[in-house]
């Protein structure tokens, strides 16, 4: 019953940021999916005794890749593989079942943040038994094996039964159907403080959750409507459909147009917030207040006293090099660790693992905590919501209090989308060459401190990587430049603004950074180079 069938390798199956992300049609193609697989099992070697998890975000050809997933996994020897009911998990959930089985890792279906569909993106994210996803020297690995592959096992059998809970085999191989959505709700309740959150909907707190019609939907409804008792109606788009339902789902002023509209209106309630497809990402708004995700990382940390899991202290905490440095000022008050990584949470693993940092975030609506390896959309939604709880203070009082304190970091980042990879490449590299000689230079009033790639070591398993360009201004304004590692089709150029400031505190952050923008435009060629005055995407 075990086939071993012939194939020729694809020359493009390398992981980026955040796993193998590539247009559907590109995956759809014959033996795309099995190649990829085979590499990773050829590449972890021995896999009889291996526990894995499977799931994904519910979006186009989910369904039928898992049942490739499936009949290779138990081709290959895996002993035991847990599933999501209908082949759904979240990111995060998928995370806290691999630690909590002490599973060997995972296979999530999803492109995270990217349109689903059958002219949309798919993606698989390959987790170990970190529970985080796998470090480069692995992926490296597995992007070798895929360029010399020959053959794939597979079962031959019909497809496997998702939708009903339990236990079942395929050959020697145990396949259990869990409920995705209960142990991550268990966790939830031993974190936060649920009584004081149901109190604060009890008083008439209103919320908008939007699920952008991906992963987070059932877990939002248990969580927000069901167990805490925020009005029916609450959470909304909250079907995971293939397609989004013609969504975007990736949690920003832009994409998240609904919400933010609401949140901007007069009819809008107390609290807003949405997730991405795979419910790592979270956006956090007041009525007509947006909070970044670099100043929800600092504010979160500032407060973590207010929160059970947390209240008796927390290790260090950590940033991405593009996320803005407010956090560093309440790590410095608190006087606990501080890291800073390159983008993608596979980066903060060893730190969680070392005990070196509690939480982490990133400036791409990505917050999270070492209660998993994952960033965490609906753990920072329930964060927010018992520090108004318990303070009774809304979203704009708290973050206003925030930046009263501590000085506000203003920041914006700047994407310049579909540009070709050539051109991309060429300007980081020329832009990476010339950047020696901006050490001490003006521009206008800011005179530049320090203009070098950003370089990360890192302290647990002394890995070295390079991750982006930094120019630093001797007042701590910074421009961060770098190339996305999501993206499914030709490259995007992200610029990342950030300036300091202690008495205007209540400005439009595109005029505060107005300056800062034009230096980073005209350093680095932009519009010579690629043809665009402006950027595509501006959050
Ligand atoms: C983007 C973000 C990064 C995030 C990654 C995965 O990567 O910038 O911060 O970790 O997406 O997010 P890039 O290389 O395109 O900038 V998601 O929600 O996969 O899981
Ligand atoms: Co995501």
């Amino acid at each position: 019953m075990i086939k071993t069938i012939a194939t020729t390798p694809y020359t493009d199956q390398k992981m980026g940021t955040a796993g193998l992300r590539k247009k559907s049609k590109v995956v759809m193609q014959p033996n795309y999916v099995e190649n990829f697989m085979q590499s990773i099992f050829n590449t972890i070697g021995d896999l009889s005794g291996k526990v894995y998890l499977v799931g994904g975000d519910g979006r186009f050809y989910n369904d039928i890749a898992i049942q490739k997933i499936i009949k290779m996994a138990a081709a290959n020897g895996v002993a035991k593989l847990i599933i999501g009911k209908d082949g759904f998990i979240s990111t995060p959930a998928g995370s806290h079942i691999i630690l909590k089985n002490k599973a060997d890792g995972g296979f999530v279906l999803s492109a995270s943040h990217n349109p689903g569909g059958e002219n949309g993106d798919f993606g698989i994210k390959y987790a170990n038994e970190s529970g985080g996803q796998a470090p480069s020297s692995v992926t490296d690995k597995i992007y070798q094996n895929t360029k010399e592959i020959k053959e794939y096992k597979i079962f031959d059998a019909p497809d496997i039964d998702l939708s009903k809970i339990g236990t079942q085999k395929l050959g020697d191989m145990v396949i259990e159907i869990i409920d995705p959505v209960t142990d991550y709700v268990n966790m939830m309740q031993e974190i936060f403080d649920f009584e004081a959150i149901k109190k604060l909907f009890r008083s008439g707190f209103t919320m908008r959750f939007d699920a952008m019609n991906a992963v987070t939907g059932p877990y939002a409804q248990r969580i927000f409507e069901e167990i805490l008792g925020a009005p029916k109606g609450s959470v909304v788009n909250f079907r995971p459909l293939p397609d989004f339902g013609g969504l975007h789902p990736d949690p920003n002023l832009i994409y998240a147009k609904e919400l933010v509209d609401l949140m901007f209106s007069d009819k809008a309630p107390d609290f807003g917030a949405a997730n991405d497809g795979d419910g790592d990402r979270n956006m956090i708004l007041g009525k007509k207040f947006f909070v970044t995700p670099s100043d929800s990382l600092a504010i979160l940390t500032d407060n973590y006293q207010l929160i059970p899991a947390y209240k008796k202290g927390i290790f260090g905490v950590a940033k991405s090099a593009a996320t803005s440095s407010a956090v560093s000022r309440v790590a410095k008050a608190h006087n606990i660790g501080y890291y800073e990584v390159p983008t993608g949470w596979k980066y903060f693993v060893n730190l969680m693992d070392s005990n070196r940092i509690t939480f982490c975030g990133e400036e791409s609506f990505g917050t999270g905590s070492s209660h998993i390896r994952e960033k965490d959309g609906i753990w920072a939604v329930l964060f927010w919501l018992n520090i108004i709880a318990v303070t009774g203070k809304s979203v704009e009082e708290i973050t206003l209090e925030h930046w009263k304190k501590y000085g506000r970091s203003y920041y914006m980042r700047f994407d310049f989308e579909g540009i070709s990879t050539e051109v991309a490449d060429k300007l980081m590299a020329d832009l990476e060459e010339k950047l020696p000689s901006l050490n001490g230079r003006n521009f206008g009033t800011y005179k530049v401190s320090k203009a070098a790639p950003f370089v990360y070591n890192d302290p647990v398993d002394h890995s070295s990587t390079k991750n982006g360009l930094v120019i630093t201004f001797e007042d701590g304004s910074r421009i961060v430049y770098r190339l996305s590692g999501t993206g499914s089709s030709g490259a995007t150029l992200r610029v990342y603004l950030e300036k300091y400031e202690t008495e205007a505190l209540l400005e439009d952050p595109l005029k505060m950074l107005k300056d800062i923008l034009e230096i980073a435009m005209n350093t680095a060629e932009i519009s010579q180079r690629t043809g665009k005055q402006k950027a595509d995407v501006i959050t």
